[in-house]
């Protein structure tokens, strides 16, 4: 046997030391934009994303909700493949067909209407936002817009009448090409709004642009009204049946796709890569892996970019089950350096995915300075309104389901075959709970501002520069204990997180 002598380390272990803050390092300053397809030294991306945020190929996580969601903050959702490649596909093409605004005649509604009676209309069509105006065609006179947002703050919509929630536009009229994006994120700050309508001069209502569509495109107002032609959005499969999956992902407009298996370092990844290669013009992800030789592997047989992690998912149960895994970190830091030597060889940069086991949003900043490119995430995003699962009260604490795809409940046995019996023979991941969180972009705000707080400390306005400039140090377990509050008597409000 070959021993590797190094212990496996997670990210909890280590830490980032500040470097030199320079005046312009502010965190407004940060910019986090990141490939995640191959590109030649010199050349860009084809798929590049504006957060490193990338959801998890999971039925608990990635629908065309959470596709669509993630996408309009800058990121990207792969969509579970474990499901039939006809639904697989459906949710693929609600994602490419998704128009950020709806237009409903008002005739369609008695004036007695309530929010519930438009939120069934949105729910219907499946879009986030319901505009509604005089003759309900986007030639007619907006009246107003009920967000997602207006219905949760009303907490009992039926009670309460449109009205009350509508946003008047009527003092909000714009010719399309006029207005800048400064221009309409200072309306939308002044008037407190969620979105804004952009007409031309006969009303003829364009496009809604939301704040959050101001935070992806931020710097370029005409991308605005590129963005309106569709989100991105990737979707898992397997290496049994891609040739049945891969035309119909690829038929509904898949932007991406990866191969999705928690040991990737197989001869049957490498035959899926050469089919898709082959065959389609499509970019395509590969894992997962843990060491050197499998990224090696995976890339000489045609991946766009390589996942990284075995057993390090908080739904996962490989390690204990058949001992197969490796800690994130270590794995992570033998990965980028192997892909940096093979930028050197070949002068193609292949981005990698940290995948599972962060914990802290510090966890995002670590694994990116180690040299990940973006990260995929399952229990972060399964806490949001926007994942698939049901919210449920559990004692004082509302929680939302979460599960792996290696549980029986998913029965996913293609992402942990090896060859052997087709069915999910045994476990390798758990049913379980997560706290509910609230909004996706809520929570995704926050964590963004973590990150570039952190790569301000680091000195670095980058995602490449803090992967070359980063310093990092291990900790111990008593300087551990020293992160936390500690030899303090806790007071009582803070004891029961009030
Ligand atoms: P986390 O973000 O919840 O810690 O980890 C999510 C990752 O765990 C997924 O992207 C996937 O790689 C992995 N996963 C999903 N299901 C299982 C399982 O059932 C699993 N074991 O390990």
């Amino acid at each position: 046997a070959h021993y590797y002598l190094e212990p496996s380390r997670t990210f909890s272990e280590f830490l980032l030391i500040p470097s030199l803050t320079t005046k312009d390092c502010t965190p407004a300053n940060v910019e986090l934009k990141t490939p995640i397809t191959k590109f030649k030294k010199g050349e860009q991306p084809d798929i590049s994303l504006n957060i490193p945020f990338t959801s998890a190929v999971m039925q608990s996580v990635s629908d065309n909700n959470m596709a669509i969601a993630l996408a309009r903050c800058g990121g990207i959702s792969f969509i579970y493949g474990s499901q039939s490649a006809e639904d697989q596909a459906a949710m693929v093409r609600k994602v490419k067909e998704y128009k950020a605004g709806f237009v409903v005649s008002r005739s369609n509604l008695t004036p007695e209407a309530t929010l519930q009676d438009v939120l069934d209309l949105k729910e219907r069509n499946g879009h986030s936002t319901v505009a509604i105006t005089d003759d309900g065609t986007p030639n007619g006179k907006l009246l107003g817009i009920v967000t997602s947002r207006d219905y949760r703050m009303s907490r009992d919509p039926l009670d309460k009448r449109i009205k009350d929630f509508m946003t008047p536009f009527s003092s909000l009229i714009y010719g399309d090409s006029k207005i800048t994006l400064s221009e309409a994120n200072d309306l939308i700050w002044q008037h407190k709004l969620n979105c804004l309508p952009i007409v031309d001069e006969e009303q003829k209502l364009h496009y809604l642009v939301f704040r959050k569509d101001y935070d992806a495109h931020k710097g370029n107002p005409l991308a605005l009204l590129d963005a309106n032609k569709s989100y991105i959005v990737g979707a898992g499969i397997n290496s049994r049946d891609y040739e049945e999956r891969v035309p119909a992902l690829v038929e509904a407009g898949v932007d991406v796709l990866v191969i999705d298996a928690s040991d990737g370092y197989s001869e049957w990844q490498q035959e899926t890569l050469k089919y898709v290669k082959s065959n389609f013009n499509v970019k395509i992800g590969a894992g997962n892996v843990v060491d050197r030789e499998g990224f090696l592997y995976l890339v000489e047989s045609g991946a766009d970019f390589v996942k990284v992690g075995i057993g390090g998912g908080s739904i996962c149960i490989t390690r204990e089950q058949i001992g197969i895994g490796r800690g994130q970190a270590s794995a992570l830091i033998e990965v980028a350096k192997a892909r940096e030597e093979y930028y050197e060889q070949t002068g193609i940069y292949v981005p990698i995915c940290s995948d599972g086991g962060i914990v802290h949003d510090y966890h995002i900043t670590l694994a990116l300075a180690m040299g990940a490119d973006f990260v995929m995430m399952g229990r972060y995003f399964a806490r949001f309104d926007e994942s698939p699962t049901k919210k449920l009260k559990v004692g004082n604490n509302f929680v939302k389901e979460f599960w792996g795809e290696g549980s029986n409940r998913a029965r996913n046995w293609q992402r942990y075959d090896t060859g052997g019996k087709q069915s999910l023979v045994f476990e390798e991941g758990v049913d379980s709970y997560v706290p509910y969180a609230g909004s996706l972009q809520e929570n995704l705000d926050k964590t963004i501002s973590k990150i570039k707080s952190t790569m301000s400390h680091c000195g670095t306005k980058s995602i490449e520069d803090l992967q070359n400039n980063a310093r990092i140090t291990i900790v111990s377990a008593t300087s551990l204990v020293e992160g936390g509050a500690h030899d303090v008597i806790m007071k009582e409000s803070t004891l029961s997180g009030e």
